[in-house]
This record gives C-alpha cells, structure tokens and sequence, in this order.
C-alpha cells in the first residue's frame, strides 16, 4: 500500500505540474482526492492493515493528500495569473498611437461656387428665392415673352410631361412667381436646377444649374444693370476685373446685353483659354421686357427693373480649369474632394 501512495504522489506532482490549464488541474483534483478518486480507493483498504500499521499509512495518506491540494493550489495560483497576464496583452492598448480621424467631407465645386456668388448677392441686399422644377408651360415660357412658336419650345430642347407641363429650362419663372406675390423693390436671385434636352457631353448636361437675378423698382435704369452687374463680377473673379457689355437679345429684356470678362490669362490678347477672343462670355442681362412685367402684375409705366442669367457649371469649370462638365455628376470623390 506504501508503494501505491508514493505511485500517486509521483504521477499526481508530475502531472500537475505539467498542466497548463485549469480544466486539467479539476480533473487531476478528482482523479486523485475525489470521492471516488485514487487515494480514497486506497483508504478505503486501510481496515486490511494491522493495527501497527494503520496509523502511519494514515499519516502518509494525509501528508500526500496535504502535497497534492498544495501542489494544486499553487499550481491554480499559476495558471490563473498567466492567463490574466495572456489576457492584459491581448486587450493591450497603446493610449500612444494617434486617434482614429474622422474623414471629413467637402462641399461639392458647384456648391463652393454658388456660396461665393450667394454671399456676394446678399452682401449687395439681394434675397435668394427657390420655386419648382416641374413648371408650368406658362410661367417657362409665356410669361417670359415666349410666344408659342419661339424656337426655345421646340421640344429637343425641352423635357414636356404634358402639353402644360414641363421640366422648366431656366429659373426664370421663379422670378415671375415671386412678381405676381410681391410688390417691388424686388431684389432676388433664384439658384437652381434646369433641364434641357441634350445630349450628354464635355459641355452639354440635360440637366444643369443656373442663377438668374431680377431687381425690380422705380427709376430702375441701365446704368443700374452695369453698376451691379460689374461690381458682381469684381467680386467673383478680383477687383482689376475688365468687363465689356456686348449687345444681345433675349425675348424677355430690352435692350438686352452679354457681359464679357477680359481673358484673366492673356488680357485680351487671345489665347487657348478664351479661344482666342481675348474675352470669356459670362453672363446675360437686360432690361425686363414691358410685357414681362405685366405678366408679373406690375405696371411698367411705374416700375422698371433688370435681370441676368448665367450657368453655374460654365462659372465653375473657369475658375478651376474643368474641361469636362460630366465630372460634376460622377461623384468620383478623386475629383469632388479637390475643392473645399
Ligand atoms: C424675368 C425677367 C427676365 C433672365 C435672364 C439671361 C439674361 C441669360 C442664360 C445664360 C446662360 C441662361 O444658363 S443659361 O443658358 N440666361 O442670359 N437670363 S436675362 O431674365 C429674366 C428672368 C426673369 C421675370
């Protein structure tokens, strides 16, 4: 029985101390001191020994009892702390290393450039004015001098939904809109989208954005029109800005004129920039059409006023050397991310 004892002891303390973990250490604990483990299997054979005998196997059970809780205490102790160690290392966390940024969006070229001529507009007492892009056939064109066989309906350049409705094709009837519910002095410009019916290409969009101006009031006079207007483009493109205004036509203003900025790259000599004008066309503008006004309510015997118009791609696409209008819709943020 001796022998058996020191056998457990042996192979107990061996394969504690070859356990790593706590699993194997539980399973040695009840293979050896369990109810029905090793050295209970033993005792229970003490009542074969002579009564010399008995108490000093006792004593030796109880000392190996004694080494094997011990060896597995520690042996617990052990474990336990490698693991917690294992543990801190993994969720280690270096408070040294830079913070994860949060990537910050930009503002679309289209949208930095239309808040630079809003700013300039409403610095010179103007309100920003919207209105639907479904319009009606009326306030498109009707309304604005238009009359029903005026090449502009021709439906390749206009999306119609019906014979009355339509995607309007300028933000002029916005202007008509706001006529009809205020009294002058009006000072408004209207941003927004427009739609014609062209084909996609560098320079062509079936849909596009463009601003339009109106002030309205009494003793409106041309000279008005080219303080205003000049004092828009300084503001825009720099205060040693040349401007030109070239005679034009446009059914809803007369006298109508275009505005013409001095080619910033060669001033006026000509050069690829301005395809060899030596000026870019920026804008159109002119005196609101009798007509117009009194389709908008107001007594042009009274009042008289000037609009503009002008596309907000053309103006971007020039201040950033964008040959290609169809990177504004492609949302490649390689391309977007450039500007703001
Ligand atoms: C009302 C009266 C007059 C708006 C105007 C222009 C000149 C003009 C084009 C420029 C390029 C449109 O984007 S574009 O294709 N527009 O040149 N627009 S005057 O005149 C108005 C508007 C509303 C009641």
């Amino acid at each position: 029985m001796r022998n058996q004892l020191e056998e457990i002891r042996k192979s107990a303390l061996e394969n504690i101390k070859s356990a790593d973990v706590l699993q194997d250490i539980e399973t040695l604990r009840v293979k050896c001191l369990g109810k029905k483990g090793q050295l209970t299997s033993i005792l229970k054979q003490m009542g074969k020994l002579s009564p010399e005998e008995r108490p000093v196997i006792g004593q030796l059970a109880n000392e190996i009892r004694a080494k094997i809780e011990q060896a597995i205490e520690e042996k617990t102790k052990e474990i336990k702390a490698h693991e917690q160690e294992k543990k801190l290392l993994a969720e280690k966390i270096d408070v040294t290393l830079p913070g994860k940024t949060v990537k910050m969006g930009s503002r679309h070229p289209l949208t930095v450039v239309l808040d630079d001529i809003k700013e300039i507009f409403v610095g010179m007492g103007f309100d920003i004015v919207d209105g639907p892009e479904v319009e009606l056939d009326y306030y498109n064109f009707e309304a604005l001098n238009i009359p029903k066989d005026h090449p502009a309906r021709d439906t390749q350049d206009t999306f119609y939904i019906t014979d009355n409705i339509l995607l309007r094709t300028q933000t002029s009837p916005v202007q008509i809109r706001v006529m009809e519910q205020q009294k002058p002095p009006i000072r408004i410009i209207s941003p927004g989208r427009v739609y014609r019916s062209d084909a996609v290409d560098a320079t062509h969009s079936p849909v596009f954005h463009q601003i339009e101006g109106l002030v309205v009031d009494k003793g409106i006079t041309f000279a008005d029109l080219k303080g205003t207007l000049e004092t828009f483009v300084k503001r825009l493109y720099g205060e040693d800005t040349v401007v030109r205004f070239r005679p034009h036509h446009f059914p809803f203003t007369e006298p109508s004129a275009e505005l013409d900025v001095q080619c910033f790259n060669c001033h006026g000599e000509g050069c690829r920039l301005c395809k060899g004008e030596g000026w870019i066309e920026i804008l159109g503008c002119g005196m609101v059409h009798p007509d117009v006004l009194r389709n908008g309510g107001i007594d042009p015997e009274e009042y008289s006023g000037f609009a503009l118009g002008y596309g907000l791609e053309r103006v971007c696409m020039r201040r950033y050397d964008i040959d290609d209008l169809r990177l504004f819709f492609e949302n490649d943020v390689r391309f977007l991310k450039q500007f703001d």
